[in-house]
């Protein structure tokens, strides 16, 4: 049985770890391995990326190039575009994304071309872990089979198991090994040799008695947050139609030391996991007759959200008899949260579209992301790219409203309640005391 036969290469670190996939969750994945002592062979698409590891240095904010030029000084950090050479490696895991399509269905490309190459330079003897967030069943249903028509025998030939990453980027208090691990096999002795891989680098690790347990953990997860965040933002709404202060309610829950946990209302939801990784759940509990009313509910509320947000401007520049049209707008902060520079399904781009579609000016300021693109499938406006402007005196005095969608920490704020006329802020950004001393018109969420 390989059980023992991995056991052994694990415990004397002689097993060779392949991940495939070398983004935020991969390549602190198989540095950790890396500095532990265990060799690692990473393997991506993308030249550039493994030309970069070889090189010594990382593109991964939570990485250091200090860490990837030990390992590769070590011999034990090797990145290549062959995958010829999964055939080495005792251990592959799979790190690849796992986006929505534009129907918002899961997009498993990835996953089957990565099961695809493993199918093809598999061998006896081993262990397969998948990490890609996923609806449950993907383990046992679309990789289990994927390596047995090629006549392996699930715990004689090889094991096959799920853990969800948890990789929070930019997270300094969190790291890779202080996240509790969770680890589920589609077979016991799966569960057991992936359980005491992942000991090597991670300080807690929780086995569960199946990849589906493990799957719809990591969506329970996040589809929490989700749902959390959506009530948040209907709270915010209700409050707002009450003339009370969402965010000072919020922060006296919040006093509550058992039974609450504190959301916040914004702008949307943006990132590549809370918009996302709740779809996964749905779509799989409809292919089995379940319609989830939570998850589409929360859907509809923080998707919503920046068409409220749109309102809340047009109704504050109504007020001082000015039309959205032709008014000029300067949104401050677009990455999808603050002190990042990640766009993805950033709520900010929603808010520029609607805005620009009746007519005003945008122009924002962000010293993290340099250039927001549209994709003109899905923009109502002109969808005409914007760049990073500075923020100067002219430009917050010149604007018609400030539009606070993302509260980094680089900003000024004093300065912006000083010059600005107008300003929505969608993050409560501004302190009461700036509200207080402020001469702007404050509209908050
Ligand atoms: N957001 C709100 N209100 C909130 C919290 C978040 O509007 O109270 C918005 C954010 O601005 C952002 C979006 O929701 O646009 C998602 O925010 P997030 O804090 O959930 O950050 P993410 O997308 O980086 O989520 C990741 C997730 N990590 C993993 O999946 C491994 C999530 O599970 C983590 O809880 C989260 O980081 C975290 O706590 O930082």
């Amino acid at each position: 049985m390989i059980k023992q036969e991995l056991h052994k290469l694990i415990a004397d670190k002689q097993a060779c770890i392949g991940v495939i996939g070398l983004g935020y969750v991969g390549l602190p994945l198989i540095v950790e391995f890396g500095l532990k002592g265990f060799r690692g062979i990473g393997f991506e698409v993308d030249t550039k990326k493994a030309d970069e590891i070889n090189a010594g240095r990382s593109y991964i904010v939570d990485v250091s190039d200090e860490n990837v030029k030990k390992c590769v000084d070590a011999g034990v950090l090797t990145a290549t575009t062959d995958f010829s050479k999964l055939s080495e490696c005792d251990v592959i895991i799979i790190c690849v994304p796992t986006p929505l399509r534009k129907t918002k269905d899961p997009d498993m490309s990835y996953i089957l071309s990565a099961g695809g190459e493993i199918q093809k330079y598999m061998r006896k003897g081993q262990l397969m872990i998948l990490e890609s967030t996923t609806y449950p069943g993907t383990t046992d249903e679309v990789l289990q089979p994927m390596f047995e028509e090629k006549g392996f025998k699930l715990d004689e030939d090889f094991l096959l198991a799920f853990s969800p990453e948890r990789v929070d980027p930019g997270n300094p208090q969190f790291q890779t090994h202080n996240i509790p691990k969770v680890v589920g096999g589609v077979s016991k002795d799966s569960t057991e040799v992936s359980s005491f891989l992942y000991s090597q680098i991670v300080d807690t690790v929780h086995s569960v008695s199946s990849a589906r347990v493990a799957e719809a953990c990591k969506l329970w997860e996040n589809t929490f947050r989700a749902i959390n965040i959506g009530m948040a933002n209907e709270m915010a709404k209700v409050c707002n139609a009450l003339g009370i202060d969402s965010w000072e309610v919020v922060r006296a829950a919040a006093t509550k030391p058992f039974g609450f946990m504190p959301f916040f209302p914004g702008p949307g939801i943006g990132g590549h996991c809370i918009p996302l990784d709740p779809h996964y759940l749905s779509w799989k509990a409809r292919q089995h007759g379940f319609d989830s009313q939570f998850i589409s509910l929360a859907e509809q509320i923080n998707s919503g959200m920046p068409k409220y947000v749109a309102g809340l401007v047009r109704d504050a520049l109504n007020d001082n008899q000015k039309s959205v049209n032709g008014s000029k707008i300067l949104i401050l902060g677009v990455a999808y949260k603050k002190d990042i520079d990640d766009m993805r399904e950033s709520p900010a781009l929603s808010i520029i579209d609607l805005l620009r579609s009746r007519g005003a000016e945008i122009t924002y300021h962000d010293p993290f992301v340099p250039e927001v693109t549209f994709d003109h499938a899905y923009t109502i406006g002109d969808g005409e790219p914007l760049y990073n402007t500075d923020l100067t005196d002219d430009l917050i005095k010149g604007s018609d409203c400030v539009i606070i969608c993302t509260d980094h920490s680089t900003v000024d704020y004093n300065r912006v309640c000083d010059l600005a006329g107008l300003i929505v802020d969608t993050r409560n950004a501004l302190s009461e005391d700036l509200r207080n001393g402020s001469k702007a018109k404050l509209v908050r969420l």
